[in-house]
């Protein structure tokens, strides 16, 4: 194993521990039947099909996200606080300590990640180059998707790949590339919004400070947005394993394509407007009521007419509705009282607020989603907002940064697993056809 430290090496104890488990369901159970699939899921996107594994958290409608079995309140209520520190939210350190091997570390081992993503940190002048080369108009995940897609020629699994590996150690460069990447990702962040917002002046990282914390220093933003970016990233980690930007990474990785090709297109996803984009789209939705009532809040009628003639005119209401939740996503929840304990008068946040009351009713009266309710992007934008970044078009990346801890360590348990190429079977719309009049398909299971 190279580059041994006690997270590797905890990581690979509990993937040893783990292998046996997959090897006898995959070995004994392999035709147990766990899902069936109808045309509805076919053309619908595949939405509901269990086909697909992880450990590492799962999305239940109503509950909403648990990390390693625990829901955000029990997660932030158990990641150790560092001793001393002015700030009030666990690093973003001992939570990756957390998603990857699903212990809670002491803070001597979340300060031990500190210290390693501090020695992979440096971005290599290649990446700044490439990100000034672009029109300074490009939008952020463009340019955030390049810089970490520029990187992978430093891949240490694919120079390792080249050289010839065992699948047995694919996990150890996939685990290397996943530590280098996410060391560097604030600082390539921090350096997009600056170079495109604040006039191109930098601000030098400080390296005595956490992942959050360093992210908020090169930003420019002063405390609390140190307990901000910390919240923000853990919040916006992992979803579980179908939506896009997860399930993109996984499936771009499944080909063994490494982490540097694989995140890059798992950002792509994510930049989409029914994803990750969701989070500018509401920002831009709810500046553009503010702007039509001369800054003023709207009324509650006022904001119903608005509501309306967005689905009138054929868009979705953004940050409402989901795949898979079917309540107030909890991601909203924890944001919201964070709203509430920091910044309960911001004029934002009373609409976002009353958007809340207003919209689950007229999303049911309109009739089409199958959930009314708020998800995650509809609230992070107010906090980013209140604190100064009101760059709507950057929150993707802000997304993409904290999406990197949950995706990168999937596909480091992936290969740890040695999980197969992804290859679903398609099927032609004939073929639904006849099926449809057949009343199903011939040997499918009842
Ligand atoms: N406003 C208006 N209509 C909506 C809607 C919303 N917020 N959410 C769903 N609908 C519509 C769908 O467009 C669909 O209409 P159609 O039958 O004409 O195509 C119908 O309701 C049924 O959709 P669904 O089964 O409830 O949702 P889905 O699983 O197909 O899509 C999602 C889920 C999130 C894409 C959808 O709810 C949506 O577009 N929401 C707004 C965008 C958004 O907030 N995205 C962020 C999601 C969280 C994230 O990934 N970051």
């Amino acid at each position: 194993m190279a580059n041994t430290t006690a997270l590797k090496a905890k990581l690979f104890e509990k993937m040893e521990a783990f292998k046996p488990r997959v090897q006898k369901l995959n070995k004994e159970f392999a035709n147990v039947v766990i899902d069936k699939v109808n045309i509805g899921q076919c053309i619908g996107g595949a939405r509901d099909v269990r086909c697909l594994v992880t450990d590492i958290s799962y999305l239940d409608p109503q509950e909403g996200i648990r990390f390693r079995g625990k829901t955000i309140p029990e997660t932030f209520a158990a990641l150790p606080r560092v001793p001393g520190a002015k700030f009030e939210q666990p690093t973003v350190e001992s939570f990756f300590y957390f998603l990857l091997t699903g212990d809670i570390p002491t803070v001597q081992q979340a300060k031990e990640v500190q210290e390693d993503w501090r020695t992979r940190s440096q971005v290599p002048q290649y990446v700044f180059d490439v990100l000034r080369a672009m029109p300074r108009d490009t939008h952020p995940m463009t340019m955030f998707s390049s810089a970490v897609l520029s990187m992978q020629r430093d891949s240490v699994f694919a120079h390792r790949y080249a050289e010839g590996m065992k699948k047995t150690d694919y996990w150890d460069p996939t685990y290397e590339d996943s530590m280098n990447l996410l060391a560097k990702l604030p600082t390539i962040a921090a350096y997009i919004y600056r170079m495109k917002y604040k006039g191109d002046v930098q601000i030098a990282s400080n390296p005595d400070l956490d992942w959050g914390g360093n992210f908020a220093q090169m930003m420019g933003i002063p405390a609390p947005y140190d307990d901000v970016a910390r919240m923000y990233f853990i919040l916006h980690s992992d979803h579980e394993s179908g939506n896009v930007s997860a399930h993109t990474t996984h499936l771009v990785s499944s080909a063994l394509s490494d982490p540097y090709y694989s995140f890059s297109a798992g950002l792509n996803g994510l930049a989409g407007p029914l994803h990750g984009l969701a989070n500018q789209e509401v920002l831009g939705w709810t500046q553009n009521v503010m702007k039509k009532l001369g800054g003023k809040l709207p009324t509650e009628d006022e904001l119903k007419t608005f509501l309306w003639d967005t689905l009138k005119s054929g868009q979705v209401i953004p940050g409402y509705g989901h795949a898979v939740l079917r309540k107030t996503d909890p991601r909203y929840t924890a944001q919201m009282e964070y709203c509430l304990k920091h910044l309960p008068n911001d004029p934002l946040f009373k609409l976002v607020n009353m958007i809340y009351k207003v919209a689950p009713g007229v999303l049911t009266e309109h009739g089409k989603t199958k959930n009314p309710w708020p998800n995650v992007d509809a609230q992070s934008g107010v906090i980013q907002w209140y604190y100064g970044v009101r760059e709507w078009d950057f929150y993707t990346v802000l997304f993409g940064v904290g999406r990197a801890l949950g995706v990168l360590a999937n596909i480091t348990w992936d290969r740890g697993l040695g999980y197969a190429i992804e290859r679903p079977k398609s099927v032609t719309t004939a073929m639904l056809e006849q099926w449809a009049a057949a009343g199903g398909r011939k040997g499918a299971e009842d």
